[in-house]
């Protein structure tokens, strides 16, 4: 299991759409645990592929937030939103491409995701509270569509500048 770097906005990688996945290999679970190992690292609750600079369309997630509480890793290949409830939920989103900035986002309060698990058996679920706001948070990354892209030009340009200027400071560090 490694820790994967993870890109930061902007980057092609993180705009552009994933690729089905078509084969369950062991290369592909091997990514599934180092995207598991870079979530909980970084830390977070939520990683897509494309973070990593795969395009693939695989998710992981883990919104399990009391410590007291067995963790409840998830990995979600080739992920479908079915249905998503009227009822819509606003919550002040981050992102791990996008560090330290934060806005609110308006999502439907509920959806319902199918997924091939890496038995490659389909799998269905409702998800509600936080973990229905991760899971649209993460299939917008295998869309290329960034929290970013819901809010007003101008914040969105001022969280791009602060986010070229840091790329800037990192690649001189
Ligand atoms: O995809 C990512 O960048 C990880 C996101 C997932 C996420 C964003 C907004 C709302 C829910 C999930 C986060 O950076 S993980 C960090 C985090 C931790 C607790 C609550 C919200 C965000
Ligand atoms: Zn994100």
């Amino acid at each position: 299991m490694s820790v994967l770097p993870i890109l930061i906005h902007p980057d092609p990688r993180l705009k552009k759409r994933a690729d089905e996945i078509d084969e369950i290999t062991p290369d592909l679970r091997e990514l599934a645990d180092d995207m598991l190992a870079t979530m909980y690292e970084a830390p977070g609750i939520g990683l897509a592929a494309p973070q990593v600079g795969v395009m693939k369309r695989i998710l992981v997630m883990d919104c399990v937030k009391d410590d007291e509480a067995p963790p409840r890793p998830m990995v979600l290949l080739n992920p479908v939103v079915t249905e998503t409830s009227e009822d819509m939920n606003t919550y002040e989103e981050g992102c791990l491409s996008i560090p330290e900035q934060y806005a609110d986002v308006e999502r439907p309060s509920e959806v319902t995701v199918t997924w091939t698990d890496l038995d490659g058996k389909e799998q269905t679920e409702h998800f509600t509270g936080l973990w229905a706001t991760c899971v649209q948070h993460e299939i917008d990354h295998l869309d290329g569509k960034l929290f970013i892209d819901y809010l007003k030009p101008l914040k969105r340009q001022l969280i791009t500048r602060k986010m070229q200027k840091l790329k800037r400071e990192r690649a001189r560090a």
